[in-house]
């Protein structure tokens, strides 16, 4: 049986290692080395060496263990834990300068396929501003030793994230679903990184959080600490979390957004 607290020491400890590259290298200036699934959706330099960093610690600490990376891709491996990654999440805001980025590193135990695994432990980092989110499965969720808990809307309404692909082709889609959760809102953010969102939702820092479009590593760490500190994380209605929608919020809040965006 492995040890969730183990992970995620092991988590914890990296996440703060490859973060202070990041920041590093901010510093000395962004390259952007390439663009991937259209011309908006860059990749760093940074992040291809954060992940490389990464991968190469979790490979020598447990070299049994699986891995899949926004920047390189996915590994099987043998013990039954796979390490999910996203080195920079908030690449466009890292590009741009914007102090709003983050390391997410979870560890999940069985297929490493967001339908099916479980998430055992998950740290959300963020260098610029030195904050570290993360829960363990059953231990809660925490930011610098408080314990989180989810909100519930005050009666001016909710404040809600929400985000855009990098495809202008589901732009309208997004727009429309957003003008049909507007009801709910008092106000609507649009920081860019969809780790920092959840996170944000599990410190109450937000009351809910909704996007089309995320990967498995975007949604991996967040979702656990929004689950653990009392929150529900779904897609569409009865399904996972997945790439056609990820809906993060208190249990109740969460049915009022998901009833308006599946009328
Ligand atoms: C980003 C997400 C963000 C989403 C962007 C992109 P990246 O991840 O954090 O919420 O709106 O389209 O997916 O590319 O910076 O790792």
């Amino acid at each position: 049986m492995t040890d969730a607290s183990e992970l995620l020491a092991l988590a914890l400890d990296i996440a703060k290692e490859a973060g202070d590259l990041a920041r590093r290298r901010r510093s000395e200036g962004v390259a952007i080395a390439a663009t991937k699934s259209a011309i908006a959706d860059i990749v760093t330099e940074a992040d291809r060496e954060v992940e490389d960093l990464i991968r190469g610690r979790l490979a020598a600490e447990r070299p049994g263990d699986g891995f899949l990376g926004e920047e390189s891709g996915a590994e099987r491996g043998t013990s039954g834990i796979t390490w999910v990654v996203d080195p920079i999440d908030g690449t466009v805001n890292y590009a741009y300068g914007i102090p709003h980025y983050a390391v997410s590193i979870a560890a999940v135990e069985g297929e490493p396929d967001p339908q099916q695994w479980s998430a055992l432990a998950g740290v959300v980092y963020a260098p610029a501003v030195d904050e570290t989110f993360s829960a363990a499965t059953g231990e809660g969720a925490w930011l610098e030793g408080r314990r989180l808990e989810v909100s519930e809307p005050s009666a001016a309404g909710a404040l809600l994230a929400t985000g855009f692909g990098y495809d202008p082709a589901t732009h309208e889609g997004d727009l429309g679903r957003l003008a049909r959760v507007m009801p709910l809102a008092r106000d609507v953010r649009r920081a860019g990184a969809a780790s920092l969102d959840l996170a944000y939702v599990a410190a109450s820092r937000l009351d809910g959080y909704f996007e089309r479009g995320l990967n498995p590593w975007d949604h991996a760490a967040g979702a656990l600490l929004v689950e653990e500190a009392g929150g529900r994380v779904a897609g569409r209605p009865g399904e996972r979390p997945s790439t056609l929608m990820t809906i993060a919020a208190a249990s109740d809040l969460h049915q009022r957004i998901s009833d308006v965006i599946y009328v």
